[in-house]
């Protein structure tokens, strides 16, 4: 290269430089100063720990472009967590770490995860989440103006009360049980004897305190970290049910109107965040490790180790229950979901 052509090309390399550094201030000129991010849980919980994690991985990754700003207690929907989705697509809400039981009104087949005794334990739920299954779930939000990047968990949902031991459906008898969320809640809990009742997290908690609930079901780390032992909550059974797994996402014009670079930091951090907070969810409440439960205990509260003929017996109470809503769910998902988890 002859040395003015190289003098040229050094001046067009600055020029480009240049506007290189011209054009990344101009396209973080239209990006928000602040994203809120919805979350049902706090930070003293798994869900809402992992809520900062994200922003704070966010952040790191693009440098401070992208600020999260996270909103704990489904305060962006006025506590109302069964709305959090629709606002997520309508885009009042920015990014969301949602509760497939929060989003599965709207999302029908977010039931799968709420059939009774479908996943009997971890590898069944990873089954589903990182499998198929899972990727099937994320193409159906992908349709409905939501971009999920990643899967969490709240966890596998324990059954409380302030009456009495409950180790068969009939202890369950007239019992009054707060359940959430789907009404397929509602039919699993009534199919038991129980006698259900649908509210909010935010109105659980007093609901349980005055005595308008005798019980609830949620994983033990939110039992613990919410001090459900100080409202009345002395018998909990470990019946592992149903499991809740938690759903990294953000709004559809929020994602497109950030650089591919960002895209993908923001990927990036929503993996990570995730498998960490999926970690620290699973923290405690296995027989390896039982440091939680025996929190738990120490506070007073009775814990109930099912036997398997025990469990098996809420399992049967609840199979017309399970089959009615596979069909609802979709059975050709469901069957993959089986399959999926007899494989594991
Ligand atoms: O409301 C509940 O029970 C909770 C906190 O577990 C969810 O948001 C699904």
């Amino acid at each position: 290269m002859p040395s003015n052509g190289l003098s040229s090309f050094l001046a067009g390399a600055c020029w480009a430089l240049l506007a290189a550094s011209f054009a990344t201030p101009a396209q973080v000129a239209d990006y928000k100063p602040e994203y809120r991010l919805s979350t049902v849980l706090g930070e003293a919980f798994p869900w809402g720990w992992g809520g900062k994690r994200w922003a704070e991985l966010v952040a790191e990754k693009t440098q401070g472009r992208i600020t999260i700003k996270m909103y704990p207690g489904a305060s962006l929907v006025s506590g109302d967590q069964t709305k959090e989705f629709t606002a997520l697509r309508q885009g009042t809400i920015d990014l969301a770490i949602g509760s497939t039981i929060n989003w599965s009104p709207q999302i029908k087949e977010l039931n799968l995860f709420a059939l009774p005794f479908l996943m009997p334990d971890y590898p069944a739920i990873d089954a589903l989440t990182q499998g198929e299954v899972g990727k099937e779930l994320f193409a159906i939000l992908t349709g409905k103006e939501v971009v999920p990047l990643a899967w969490g968990e709240n966890g596998f949902r324990q059954l409380s009360n302030s009456k009495r031991e409950i180790r068969l459906p009939a202890d369950l008898k007239g019992l009054k049980i707060r359940v959430v969320g789907s009404p397929l809640f509602n039919e699993t809990l009534t199919a038991l004897g129980a006698n259900p009742t649908q509210m909010s997290w935010a109105d659980a908690q007093p609901a349980m305190a005055t005595g308008a609930v005798d019980g609830q079901e949620n994983p033990l780390s939110v039992f613990n970290a919410a001090k459900l032992h100080t409202v009345g909550q002395k018998y909990l059974t470990l019946w592992d049910y149903v499991a809740d797994p938690l759903i990294f996402a953000v709004n559809r014009t929020v994602w497109d109107h950030w650089s591919p670079a960002d895209q993908q930091a923001v990927q990036a951090a929503a993996v990570q965040a995730a498998q960490e907070e999926v970690a620290l969810a699973r923290q405690g409440v296995t027989s390896a490790d039982d440091r939680l439960l025996k929190q738990i205990e120490s506070n007073g509260v009775a814990v109930l180790r099912l036997k398997p003929e025990e469990k098996q017996a809420f399992r049967d109470a609840t199979r017309e229950v399970y089959r009615n809503w596979t069909e609802r769910i979709g059975i050709e998902l469901v069957k993959k979901a089986e399959a999926a988890i007899a494989k594991r």
